[in-house]
């Protein structure tokens, strides 16, 4: 794990449990593991801190174990009890230069971006990764600013030097648009916790957008 390049050529898988077909986090996430994601993020906006410490303290076990990179959304405090691997944080969140201070400097910070001006923002403000969109149309996260469409993305692909991630309306259907433009980290949540078959579900978005699959 490295602060440096955090982001795999790959799957970035994020927990939705409200969209997980009735399976708790837990069992998604060994399902990720089964299938060789390497990096998980545990997002619930709607969970009690007990509850979510309790989930990430086993998933911080599983992904340890496993050599995979745990990031924990929106609760740097937890993520720090937990010795997740990051945080990712939101334009709304604490500045990223105070969260910096306080997590040191070992971990990993993310930071949600819509636009060029949020980018060069973050660039400036020492993220260590980006995401990027939403880039089509999600219903996964409330609140969610318009898609910011293929556009920003070809804009961060040209102008943009530390890694991205793209998320945001991403399936197995639409997945290539993404690819073609250069991202090469993909967040899928709800196209894959939605997925009655979870691990071919991934190794069948890994041949269209020629991800390693696992042997
Ligand atoms: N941030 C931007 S869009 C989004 C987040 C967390 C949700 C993406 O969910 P989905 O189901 O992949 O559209
Ligand atoms: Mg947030």
């Amino acid at each position: 794990m490295s602060r440096n390049n955090p982001l795999p050529g790959d799957l970035y898988c994020i927990t939705a449990e409200d969209y997980s077909l009735g399976r708790s986090n837990i069992e998604i996430v060994k399902k990720w593991i089964a299938a060789d994601i390497k990096i998980i993020q545990y997002r619930e906006k709607d969970k009690d801190m007990k509850k979510k410490y309790e989930e990430c303290k086993i998933i911080r076990e599983l992904t340890k174990k496993a050599g995979v990179i745990f990031i924990v959304n929106d609760d740097i405090d937890l993520a720090m009890m937990v010795q997740a691997d990051g945080v990712h944080i939101g334009q709304d969140d604490f500045p990223l230069e105070a969260v910096r201070q306080l997590v040191g400097d070992q971990m990993i910070i993310g930071i949600s971006t819509h636009s060029p001006e949020q980018a060069q923002d973050a660039v400036k403000s020492g993220a260590d990764y980006i995401g990027v969109g939403p880039i089509f149309k999600t219903s996964t996260k409330k609140n969610v600013c318009d898609p910011v469409g293929l556009e920003y993305l070809n804009y961060v692909v040209d102008n943009i030097s530390i890694p991205f991630v793209a998320i945001g309306g991403i399936k197995e259907g639409n997945v290539s648009e993404v690819v073609r433009c250069g991202a090469k980290c993909i967040a899928m949540v709800t196209e894959i916790t939605q997925a009655q078959d979870i691990g071919p579900k991934i190794n069948r978005i890994r041949e269209i957008t020629g991800m390693e699959e696992k042997e």
